[in-house]
């Protein structure tokens, strides 16, 4: 059933907004929201640069924001379910297999995107892109038996 570009609107309107388990995590997302993304807006001492995904939990109906590191190019980023190389994919990531309309605001406000999962030669192009913009992804991948999820959010016109 094909949903109307309201519906994606009004589902981000009316899910109510539960945060995460990982209190640094919830914590940064509070304060980049607050400053229109001009604060904490980079992985603590690291200076690398971070986003926040907005997903709707696929279980619980609520709206689930994650900061993760911005993997950009040419107006498409890379979404990479790491979790540190946890042996299980992030809890997130399962919202994204069920619906992979999201919102992702680098700056100041979210807007709409589109996930597609990539393999083979577009995911190789996709994870250089990654380790170059956030090196410890390979060693996340290296401690790990399970693949690390790559999806690329294309944004929705
Ligand atoms: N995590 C990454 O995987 N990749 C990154 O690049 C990344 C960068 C990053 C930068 C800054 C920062 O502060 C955090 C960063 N993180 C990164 C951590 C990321 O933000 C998440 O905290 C982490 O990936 C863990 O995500 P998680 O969804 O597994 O969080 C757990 C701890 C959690 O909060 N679980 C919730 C809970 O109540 O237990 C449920 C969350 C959820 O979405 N539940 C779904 C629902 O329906 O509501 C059901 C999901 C299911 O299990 O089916």
């Amino acid at each position: 059933m094909e949903t109307s570009s309201s519906d994606s609107v009004d589902r981000w309107e009316t899910a109510d907004y539960e945060p995460g388990k990982w209190d640094w995590a919830a914590a940064q997302v509070e304060a980049y929201e607050a400053s229109g993304g001009t604060e904490a807006n980079t992985l603590l001492e690291t200076g690398l640069p971070i986003l926040i995904m907005w997903t709707i939990g696929h279980k619980s109906g609520k709206l689930r924001k994650v900061p993760l590191m911005v993997v950009e190019h040419n107006g498409e980023y890379a979404i990479v379910a790491s979790k540190g190389g946890a042996e299980a994919h992030p809890a997130w990531y399962h919202n994204l297999v069920a619906d992979p309309r999201i919102r992702i605001q680098d700056g100041p406000e979210p807007s709409d995107y589109e996930l597609r999962q990539v393999s083979g030669e577009e995911r190789a192009v996709w994870w250089v892109r990654a380790v170059a913009a956030y090196p410890p992804y390979q060693e996340y991948q290296d401690k790990t038996e399970r693949e690390i999820p790559v999806m690329v959010a294309s944004p929705i016109a």
